[in-house]
């Protein structure tokens, strides 16, 4: 049997192994001047006068850019049949597309890890005192998975399947997320391409690993691509402003992009004002190489206020080949090889990434906000992280904490930050 199961692994390996190690790349200008995927969209994004808040991740127009005009063109035409210039706008971008690049294929030469070795291990009982909602930004989850259907998130306002917005939230039929997709938006959050529903069973292993049942915890689709390649910044933006709007308590980011956007970099910082924690992938290199995010920043994880997580190869382990780093943008380490995990169709599957190593690093979190006396704020969190990783000499210099996810060194700090406070 244990044989078989080895089996099924390496099957998997070869007929997804173009998602092996997968982080999902927002195009945008590439690093060292280098263009990395570009690849504009006949759209710009643009908001005014003074985008406050979440009005940056939705609340922003939409204008069709017509053949043979640029973004600004396209803009200024659209304002001036309204009366209105340049100057009656806060900031306008081009949409873009999000491109998965293409990954070094790692090959399986060990037994695939699982998140319940990943120094989450507690000896004693949780006492939950309130759910947490994790958010899956990403490409849909597999809400039928046997392991993962009674995890996922239901929105008890909505009935499905009548055609209605009957909690009125702007969003008809949504009761498990909702799809922000291209040609696909929707209340169907169903994955196409595995990643969204790998990285979900990874953020409900960790959960459930440290003591966690269904009832506690959440885990929220908010797809916004179907195929890994095909989710646009606009997309993106939404996806992050239902999550907030429709309660969660931790978004997780496991795709990036090394091109900067204004909007993006206001919408997570909304959305952590609004007090949610947002987890987000360090990156898996450039040619499959980690860089330095001090010096090559990528995004949502570099936006002031997200918590950045790096990918190492095992407990105390080294960091991954392909994991990005950073002593100055980096906060700590998760494991993020080979790591196993749900796939669409009641299956299971292995993948490598940093799109691996945060949803442990959220599992984590949505397991101190349930855990604490009192909710947590996201500095709290972000310290409990930093302060209570547990030391790895691999990640001294390499990451802020110097070190990997500890629940239980985190949930100490974070006891102690509470247990002083007036
Ligand atoms: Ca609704
Ligand atoms: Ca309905």
């Amino acid at each position: 049997m244990p044989h078989f199961r080895s089996l099924s692994f390496l099957i998997f390996m070869v007929r997804f192994g173009s998602l092996v190690g997968l982080l999902l790349v927002l195009s945008g200008c590439g690093v060292e001047g280098k263009p990395t995927n570009v690849e504009p969209l006949d759209k710009v994004l643009y908001s005014g006068p003074a985008p406050e808040g979440l009005s940056s991740c939705d609340g922003f127009q939409v204008v069709s850019i017509e053949p043979g005009q640029t973004a600004k063109e396209a803009i200024v035409s659209h304002l001036a049949a309204e009366g209105k210039t340049l100057n009656d706008v806060a900031f306008y971008e081009q949409n873009r597309r999000i491109k998965a690049p293409s990954e070094k294929f790692t090959e399986l030469t060990q037994v695939p890890q699982r998140v319940q070795g990943m120094g989450v291990s507690v000896s004693s009982s949780l006492t939950v005192n309130r759910q947490a909602v994790v958010a899956v930004t990403d490409g849909g989850v597999d809400v039928n998975h046997i392991e993962l259907k009674d995890w996922i998130y239901v929105n008890s306002g909505e009935i499905p399947g009548n055609g209605i917005d009957d909690d009125g939230n702007g969003f008809i039929d949504d009761v498990n997320g909702y799809s922000f997709a291209p040609n696909n938006g929707g209340s169907s959050v169903q994955d196409t391409n595995n990643h969204g529903t790998h990285v979900s069973g990874i953020v409900k292993r960790t959960a459930e690993a440290l003591g966690m049942s269904s009832s506690d915890l959440k885990i929220m689709p908010v797809k916004f691509m179907n195929t890994g390649s095909d989710g646009t910044l606009e997309g993106a933006l939404r996806s992050i402003g239902y999550a907030v709007r429709n309660g969660a308590d931790v978004i997780n980011a496991s795709w990036g992009s090394y091109g900067y956007s204004e909007f993006l970099d206001h919408c997570v910082q909304a959305a952590v004002a609004e007090g949610v924690t947002f987890v987000a992938a360090a990156g898996n290199g450039i040619n499959g190489t980690g860089v330095n995010n001090d010096s090559y920043p990528i995004w949502p994880a570099r936006v002031t206020g997200a918590i950045s997580v790096a990918a190492i190869m095992s407990v105390g382990g080294n960091l991954t080949s392909f994991s990005n780093y950073g002593v100055g943008s980096v906060h700590l380490g998760a494991l993020g090889y080979q790591i196993e995990s749900t796939i669409p169709g009641n299956q299971y599957g292995v993948m490598s990434g940093t799109s691996m190593a945060a949803p442990a690093v959220a599992g984590a979190v949505a397991t101190l906000i349930a855990t604490a006396d009192s909710k947590p704020t996201t500095s709290e969190i972000t310290t409990s992280l930093v302060q209570g990783a547990a030391a790895n000499t691999y990640l001294a210099g390499k990451v802020i904490s110097g070190g990997e996810l500890s629940y239980s060194g985190s949930k100490t700090v974070l006891d102690s930050i509470q247990s002083t406070l007036p």
